[in-house]
């Protein structure tokens, strides 16, 4: 039996203000090309469809054209949702994808038995998937904070909680068949793209599952959510493909692939990964003004998208310098400020001391360029009313 899988698709990202969606359709068009070449007898997607809960029209198109191209070569599909979809909307859409051989698992189910999705393949051979879409932790904190309980407590918890789960899919497993499971979240040991911020503290401060709380009995863990590729377990062996394209600056540089995984029942699975191609470049070049000239006129031919990271006397600005760069290189996403003294430049990786204003201009910075003012008062608004609200002094 041959399976595809790919994860963390992202469809509706923008960078800094730059839609990233052509790109993805790209990379799924290459995908569902690889599926067909590959003659897989299906594609596993683990999570992480769409950027956000609410996706732009274009995006939905994306994720949908791919499915229909699947349907055309009569492959079948088993998807999960990650924490970037909204699980209620696919759950809603779970009918329909159906009706084109795409099995949706949305949401976890009291019963884990019904997270438990079967194909009969035509290498003749039947593929069972646990497939276990995003658990919220967020939800595990929250309720921990109400019940004032740590948080150390509440991570064994999650531990404790996927176990149920994982064990309970494991039951369904059938010694006939060819086993596998699916999820969606960080197993210990995972690691990081270079990363522009958000998935660092995600991996250092979030839940984990360990590999050896995969049952042995799975022949092939197919994990999404971290977007490095990467194999984690042996036994079972357990692999993150990573995203389709390069999604943020963090991941600048990093080969994307898809993997094919070549198994039949009772024996070891065979993992190769096949590169992609689609998706464009993304590149940070780090200099000080005197140096900027010479390392924009190196990118000679560069397609890519770019980030200067300008390292200047405290940080401040120096007027034009932001023309100058664009003058040169119009692809330039952005060009960044950095004080020159180390210490300063290593705080600014951190979220310590930053107010909530501050962090958001961050998000909003990496996300959508940089904030408006008028959205940065209506956001101070909003935080200080939050925390009168509260009873907090402000
Ligand atoms: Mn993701």
């Amino acid at each position: 039996m041959r399976v595809l899988h790919t994860a963390d698709f992202h469809a509706g990202r923008s960078l800094r203000g730059y839609d990233r969606t052509p790109e993805i359709r790209d990379a799924l068009s290459e995908i569902a090309g690889l599926a067909r070449s590959e003659r897989v007898d299906a594609v596993l997607v683990a999570g992480d469809l769409f950027d956000a809960v609410n996706p732009p029209a274009d995006a939905e198109a994306a994720i949908f054209e791919f499915f229909l191209r699947l349907r055309d070569d009569k492959i079948p599909s088993i998807v999960i949702a990650g924490n970037h979809d909204s699980a209620s909307r696919l759950a809603g859409l779970t009918g329909l994808l159906g009706w084109v051989g795409v099995q949706v698992v949305a949401q976890p189910a009291a019963n884990p038995r019904e997270m438990l999705r079967t194909l009969d393949t035509k290498s003749g051979e039947k593929l069972v998937v646990g497939a276990l879409p995003y658990l919220s932790e967020r939800r595990l904190v929250k309720a921990a904070d109400v019940m004032g309980a740590d948080v150390g407590s509440w991570r064994q918890k999650y531990r404790e909680g996927m176990n149920f789960f994982l064990k309970k899919l494991a039951e369904g497993f059938e010694p006939g068949a060819v086993n596998m499971l699916m999820l969606h979240a960080t197993l210990d040991g995972a690691v990081a793209s270079g990363s522009d911020r958000g998935m660092q503290f995600d991996l250092t401060n979030s839940y984990t599952v360990s590999p050896l709380q995969l049952p042995a009995m799975a022949q092939y863990a197919a994990l999404g959510h971290v977007h490095k590729p990467q194999q984690l377990g042996a036994s079972p062996l357990a692999c993150y493909p990573g995203s389709i394209i390069q999604l943020d600056f963090g991941e600048g540089g990093e080969k994307k692939q898809v993997n094919l995984i070549e198994v039949e029942a009772g024996r070891p699975a065979r993992v190769t990964a096949i590169p992609l191609v689609s998706g464009k470049e993304l590149r940070t070049i780090k200099t000080d003004v005197d140096g900027l000239d010479a390392r924009l006129a190196a990118l000679d031919g560069f397609q890519g998208l770019l980030k200067v990271v300008i390292r200047a006397p405290g940080g401040t600005a120096l007027p034009g310098l932001k023309d100058r760069v664009l003058r040169q290189f119009p692809g330039a996403l952005g060009v960044d400020l950095e004080p020159t003294n180390d210490e300063a430049s290593a705080q600014l990786e951190t979220r310590e001391g930053l107010s909530l204003t501050q962090l958001y201009e961050r998000f909003h910075l990496e996300k959508r360029g940089e904030l408006p003012p008028a959205l940065r008062a209506a956001f101070e608004e909003t935080d200080r009313a939050v925390r009168e609200a509260a009873g907090e002094a402000v």
